[in-house]
């Protein structure tokens, strides 16, 4: 071994000795020291001390970030002088010539955007405003982070997308609506005075991928909330937010004026109302200066709302707009709403919205899904979306995976966000793509947002399993930059989460080649594999009943019909699907022509949407040859195998990570492979007692009947 070589051995070994035990708390931000010899030379050759220029809380944070990722990743502190060459702060402070940063640029980032540039031997990182600065320091350190040269540096970054925001569905109690990673991480026992460090290590994960607002309650909303007992802890939680340039919002339940307001009405048209909705948003205030805002859902499964007072939509979040606007707050008003009726429950939303179109106030926002009916693990993209011009629309995406297997599946659902923002519309002629309605581009809107329902709680790694993190950081990345691919998102994650956690050295080479490569293939088919094993070519909706957990395909006996799965598949002797086109439900009719017309032919329906849109006889001839039975077959037996094959490469994988995450996703692995056997042989089983066909010569059987699948249950399924 040559001097060098043995230099670089012992080094690693130094640094190798000094890491801690991974268990996933650290997130993406774990600051590990850089081991590539060549890069570490750059970077301490480069970063020679720091120049921080300006004084708030959010300076305070970046430079506290700043320490903490250069400590963690060059293995030592980095001084602090007023001669710094790296130079960090707004342009104002810094007091920059038109040399370094034109004002041309200046202009073209916005309140949040960032520069981050070489000159001569300094780096700089300057933007308008802190918030600015603090998200150029998480891209500086980001860089650091994934290895890439900090030399000639010419980085011009800012959001496409003004509110891009949190849903929590927790409850006061701690219990989370479709939450499977432990209790809420909010501690209403314990707040105000007591500030769990979890809300800052949240609040800095948020603010390193962009995200600015969090709703922490649930939409099926609590008037407790907004009572003097409640603001006082919220105001706390905001204070711990707000350097991080996260607005705190709350979802408004819409009797309150009822419940905690001693009113006996909560018509939004009642003078009295509309006072009491005044002075509360006032009081608010008081205790949250920079409060966001409301959440809203109302008159959906169950939750109250204009229209028990002949009163619409619009009706009701203007009067809540009204009382917002004087502070500059907003109301993202959710069109998740359905009711039991005999029209098919894919047009109730756009029924609803599309005609109170022009309606809102300006300070209201309509909080779309990203499909029609519910977060399924594929749906074809809301007919809303591009149909209602005049308002601003906000897409919401489901990151708990209430539908994609409860947190012990892994699957990466960046590929399910972006395909849905990469949809077209055609609302105004190609390329109006869903992502140019929530950007405002499309009808030319200021007010602009994106809002995640999260899939974090209190287990120690947030998410419940490893590999959900991946979908908090690519909604977050999405977010900031609905034209970042989603794969790039899924292996920058992948990188930041496991590069350099293995108990003994391995080259870079040797990671990227035998982990990344690998996995980041794993991530980005793991959705499409899921559709495979749970609701191949369209299906949709054919979860257990009310916990939503495995397979029921058989469900009937819902209290509502749209809450029956055989509403949803129309399986019969002659074949499975739901008609909507104009022969049956003409839910098409909804879309713009382009695509109603596309969707309704047999010929050029996508297949992966195809029993969404259509009821196909059984023998019906797909693209691959096959009959739609044995395609189905061929389907669930293929996303078993993916599951299979993910088992074959993560057991390959232990050199490469942390023994505590391989050995957890390993068991993970376990239970989703098993699951998707279940999936599998339920649904085919079902399905089987209308096709009468037999299940493809050639594969397993499935080892149990379809009364076992029938009869297992779920009274404790976690999330309900
Ligand atoms: O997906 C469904 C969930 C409900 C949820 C609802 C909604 C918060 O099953 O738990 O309620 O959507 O989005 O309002």
């Amino acid at each position: 071994m040559s001097i060098k070589k043995r230099f670089i051995f012992v080094f690693f070994l130094f640094i190798l000795a000094q890491i801690k035990a991974e268990d996933g708390y650290d997130l993406w931000l774990r600051y590990v020291p850089v081991t590539d010899a060549k890069r570490l030379i750059e970077y301490q050759s480069l970063i020679k001390s720091i120049a921080f220029y300006g004084h708030s809380a959010t300076i305070e944070a970046a430079k506290e970030e700043l320490n903490r990722g250069l400590k963690g990743l060059l293995r030592k502190n980095i001084p602090l002088s007023k001669t710094g060459n790296i130079i960090i702060g707004t342009a104002q402070n810094v007091g920059l010539s038109e040399t370094i940063v034109s004002q041309k640029s200046l202009k073209s980032i916005g309140n949040e955007g960032y520069i981050i540039g070489s000159k001569n031997a300094n780096i700089y990182i300057i933007a308008n405003t802190d918030i600015g600065v603090l998200y150029g320091t998480f891209h500086f350190l980001r860089l650091l982070q994934t290895n890439q040269s900090i030399h000639q540096l010419d980085i011009l970054e800012k959001p496409l997308v003004k509110n891009r925001i949190l849903n929590h569905w927790d409850n006061l109690n701690r219990h989370v609506e479709r939450g499977y990673a432990g209790q809420s991480i909010w501690d209403w026992h314990r707040l105000p005075d007591y500030i769990d460090p979890r809300y800052k290590d949240y609040a800095r994960a948020n603010a390193s991928i962009g995200i600015n607002g969090v709703s922490p309650i649930n939409v099926n909303a609590n008037a407790q909330t907004m009572t003097p007992q409640y603001l006082i802890k919220i105001k706390a939680l905001a204070d711990v937010f707000r350097p991080y340039g996260i607005k705190m919002y709350l979802t408004a339940r819409f009797s309150a004026p009822i419940e905690i307001g001693k009113l006996k009405t909560a018509d939004p048209l009642d003078p009295s109302v509309q006072k009491w909705w005044k002075d509360k948003v006032d009081e608010i205030y008081q205790y949250i200066p920079d409060f966001g805002g409301f959440v809203v859902k109302a008159n959906s499964e169950g939750q109250p709302g204009p229209q028990s007072y002949g009163r619409n939509h619009a009706e009701g979040a203007n009067m809540l707009a009204d009382a917002l606007a004087a502070h500059g707050g907003i109301v993202m008003w959710r069109a998740f709403v359905y009711e039991a009726s005999k029209e098919d429950r894919h047009k109730h939303g756009y029924n609803e919205f599309k005609p109170l179109d022009g309606q809102f106030r300006k300070n209201v926002m309509v909080q779309v899904k990203n499909g029609a009916i519910d977060f399924q693990p594929r749906e074809p993209f809301h007919p809303l979306f591009g149909q209602m011009p005049q308002t601003p629309i906000i897409p919401e995406f489901q990151i708990t995976h209430e539908y994609l297997g409860q947190a012990t599946h892994l699957v990466y659902s960046g590929t399910l966000f972006k395909e849905c923002l990469a949809s077209d519309t055609y609302a105004k002629g190609k390329g109006s793509t869903v992502a140019k309605v929530m950007d405002g581009s499309l009808d030319g809107h200021e007010l602009t947002g994106v809002a995640g329902v999260a899939n974090i709680g209190s287990d120690r790694n947030w998410c419940g399993h490893p590999f959900l993190q991946s979908n908090w950081y690519a909604f977050g990345r999405l977010a900031w930059n609905h034209q970042l691919d989603a794969d790039k998102i899924a292996a920058e994650w992948l990188f930041l989460t496991f590069h350099h956690s293995g108990e003994k050295p391995v080259s870079s080479q040797a990671f990227a080649d035998n982990f990344m490569i690998p996995m980041r293939q794993i991530l980005s088919n793991s959705r499409e594999n899921m559709v495979n094993y749970m609701t191949p070519l369209g299906l949709h909706h054919i979860m257990g009943y009310g916990h939503h957990y495995g397979p029921a395909p058989w469900v009937d006996f819902g209290s509502r019909p749209d809450w029956n799965c055989t509403y949803y598949h129309k399986a019969d002797s002659t074949g499975i699907g739901f008609d909507r086109t104009a022969k049956g439900s003409d839910a098409l009719s909804q879309y713009h022509p382009s695509v109603s017309a596309a969707f309704s032919d047999i010929k050029t329906c996508p297949e992966a949407y195809v029993l969404w849109f259509h009821h196909l006889p059984w023998d019906h001839k797909m693209q691959s040859g096959r009959n739609l039975w044995d395609e189905l077959c061929f389907k669930y037996y293929g996303g078993v195998e993916s599951v299979r094959n993910t088992q074959k490469y993560w057991n390959n994988s232990s050199q490469y990570i942390d023994k505590q995450r391989f050995e957890e996703v390993k068991m993970l692995l376990t239970v989703q492979e098993k699951e998707a056997v279940w999936w599998r042989n339920a649904c085919l089983l079902y399905f089987q007692t209308f096709s009468k066909k037999p299940i493809t010569e050639g594969y397993e059987k499935p080892d149990k009947d379809l009364d076992y699948y029938k009869n297992l249950k779920f009274p404790y399924a976690p999330g309900n």
